[in-house]
């Protein structure tokens, strides 16, 4: 943490990494050290392989995210809440290119890719650890960042229901709504808006749940025709395996998309005790232990097969 600070103390221009498919967590922990960067009189670019989804938008209205090819070469790069190489993307290319790199995340299976690493597999979210640097930092968190932080934590913990909910959520929480933070705007744009396409995706994949083992298991598997047909992005796949978790009978939810060349992303979430996380790290992926992902190439039958498997052994641990 230290050297972190000297680091960003010591340059006065940044570039900030998000992950692919950005969720709210990389968008409001990027978005917050972008804004407190800036206050400090220093330049900071926001980068992102992927466009957000639509209702992030109102979040970085002030700003501009520019694909890595459009960005240059920064002395310092911030990979945020990346938990690996892959998760950056193309981005990771630019990432390298600066000569002092520092890594901020909260996945147990990052791997500590930068100059400066800080990885912190017990906060709740790569937001509770920017706001722990901001404060070292001396800035002052005013609303707008306390509304970035906000989103980092609230999307990352389910708002506040997810196992990696801690006291220290609710704490900060507290202090970004005295801060005056509009929790129900937040909380609609957030968690509760969808677009018609993303509805139309969502009564699609619904209809193509398999269930596997006294229906334990949930499996939804989305095509590339699928999305094509409908005219929606994969970003707007995201949710997805939500929806099959929150079944009463599923511990595990496994969600499959086809990308392109045989290869497939895995997202997979489990209820109470599976470590899906474990499965995720055989295929080279990451996580946590109730949520975690990872690319596969191969043919489709066998790795349905392999995941269901691997899966079917968890329930019996
Ligand atoms: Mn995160």
């Amino acid at each position: 943490m230290n050297k972190i600070i000297n680091t960003i103390q010591q340059n006065n221009t940044f570039n900030l990494y998000m992950h692919v498919s950005p969720d709210g967590d990389t968008i409001g922990s990027a978005l917050a050290l972008h804004a407190s960067l800036l206050s400090m009189g220093k330049n900071s670019t926001l980068i992102c392989d992927d466009t957000p989804a639509k209702h992030y938008e109102f979040l970085y209205e002030k700003y501009s995210i520019v694909a890595p090819e459009k960005a240059q070469t920064a002395p310092v790069s911030i990979a945020i809440d990346c938990a690996d190489f892959k998760r950056m993307g193309r981005s990771r290319l630019q990432f390298e290119k600066s000569p002092t790199t520092i890594n901020i995340d909260h996945h147990f299976s990052n791997p500590s890719y930068a100059t400066y690493n800080y990885v912190e597999g017990h906060a709740s979210s790569t937001g509770e650890i920017i706001h722990e640097l901001l404060k070292q930092l001396v800035i002052t968190i005013n609303l707008e960042i306390a509304t970035y932080l906000y989103t980092a934590i609230s999307t990352d913990t389910g708002s506040f229901s997810y196992s990696n909910t801690t006291p220290k959520c609710h704490l900060l929480a507290c202090e970004f709504i005295e801060l005056g933070i509009d929790v129900a705007r937040l909380s609609s744009q957030l968690m509760n808006s969808r677009s018609l396409g993303k509805t139309r995706l969502l009564s699609l994949a619904i209809s193509k749940l398999e269930l596997f083992f006294d229906d334990k298991i949930g499996l939804i598997y989305i095509e590339q025709s699928d999305l094509a047909a409908l005219g929606v992005r994969p970003e707007d796949c995201e949710s997805i395996v939500d929806y099959i978790r929150d079944i009463d009978t599923v511990e595990i939810a496994i969600f499959i998309r086809e990308m392109n060349n045989n290869k497939y992303k895995i997202s997979m979430r489990s209820k109470l005790y599976a470590d899906v996380g474990s499965i995720a790290q055989v295929y080279g992926g990451g996580g946590h232990v109730r949520a975690a992902g990872c690319p596969i190439a191969g043919d489709f039958n066998e790795i349905k097969a392999d995941l269901i498997s691997s899966a079917e052994r968890l329930l019996h641990e």
